[in-house]
């Protein structure tokens, strides 16, 4: 089915800006089609809190259990097989449960927290616990700096991500995201090296506004990203996201969520839109010239899926390459 340029595949350098559960998608698919060690993820650390005392890394999981090939298969987060001791013998102390810690999960979140005590970077720790589940490709938090995101609500409050995603299930209308990090926190310098060294750059079918925006708005982020080819894959296909509040997001910000509005949300970094063979062809008048599109199968329901995806889009780019 593929061309012998297929043989140049596991040569090709990828950077994937990735959130959780459809950037973990994303990156296994480029994991397995390039050579260990060609694949960087730069991953949103936006999500991430303290629950009971424990430095919790949602989207950094997420990914780490998908390369390691031990996620759960039907949430994207957390560990296939899992067991709740913990969690039940929690919930008989009556102490909040709405964030479920699976017993074996703890242990990720348990370590971490002794190698950030520890006076440890979060990139430092992410390496180290990447190389112990045995993942190759190399995978960077987006900063080493903690950057919250915050949601501001329609009714006035302002709530941490997680209070608005898990605890409250994404039902407060957004009036505004605030990414706590702008100004402040930087992004990791081998991050940016990695860019600077990739053949091309994918954004994951991740949240625009709280998986994505938060990695780019990063002080010199779009700078380097601008230099290199850009593809992005939708995170809206027929209107709907396939997993979490992206769309009602777009829609409480007061723009009809649609892949069309992906495309423009990422306008300014991009050169390649890939969105799903389901959609209706975008119009020519809604293209910016400086965007081509691209119809895959986006949708990941298993491995093959994964790979296809991101086989679709190395050779895209290596059929492409002499004109960009
Ligand atoms: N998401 C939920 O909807 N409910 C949970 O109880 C929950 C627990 C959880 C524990 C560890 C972890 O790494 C992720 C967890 N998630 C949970 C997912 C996660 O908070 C979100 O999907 C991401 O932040 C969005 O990218």
């Amino acid at each position: 089915m593929i061309s012998e340029t297929d043989l140049q595949f596991s040569d090709l350098k990828v950077v994937v800006l990735a959130g959780g559960v459809g950037g973990a998608k994303m990156v296994v698919g480029f994991d397995r089609v390039l050579r260990p060690d060609n694949l960087s993820v730069i991953v949103n650390t936006g999500d991430d809190f303290k629950h009971f005392g424990l430095n919790i890394c949602p989207d950094i999981d997420s990914v780490c259990y998908a390369l390691a090939g031990i996620s759960n298969k039907t949430y994207g987060w957390g560990l296939e097989g899992e067991t709740w001791q913990v969690a039940n013998a929690l919930e008989e102390l009556g102490a909040p449960t709405w964030f479920q810690l699976g017993d074996r999960d703890l242990a990720t979140h348990l370590e971490r927290t002794r190698l950030l005590g520890g006076g440890k970077r979060l990139s430092e720790v992410v390496k180290l616990l990447a190389h112990r589940m045995g993942i190759q490709s190399k995978l960077f938090p987006m900063s080493d700096q903690s950057a919250p995101t915050m949601i501001e609500t329609k009714q006035g409050s302002i709530l941490s991500f997680q209070d608005y995603l898990v605890r409250l299930g994404a039902e407060p209308e957004v009036k505004r995201i605030i990414l706590e990090g702008e100004g402040h926190a930087l992004p990791l310098p081998e991050a940016i090296h990695a860019i600077e060294d990739s053949d091309f750059i994918v954004i994951a079918p991740s949240n625009p506004w709280v998986s994505i925006d938060p990695i780019l708005t990063l002080p010199g982020m779009k700078d380097v990203l601008i230099k290199k080819p850009v593809y992005a894959v939708s995170s809206i296909i027929q209107g709907k996201a396939l997993k979490g509040p992206a769309a009602k997001m777009f829609t409480e910000l007061g723009i009809e969520p649609s892949s069309k509005a992906v495309m423009e949300h990422y306008r300014e970094v991009l050169d390649y839109f890939v969105h799903d063979l389901t959609e209706v062809e975008l119009k020519k008048s809604d293209i910016p010239a400086s965007i081509k599109t691209l119809q895959y199968q986006t949708i990941m329901n298993d491995e093959n899926d994964k790979v296809a995806l991101a086989e679709s889009i190395s050779l895209h780019f290596l059929q492409n390459r002499s004109v960009q």
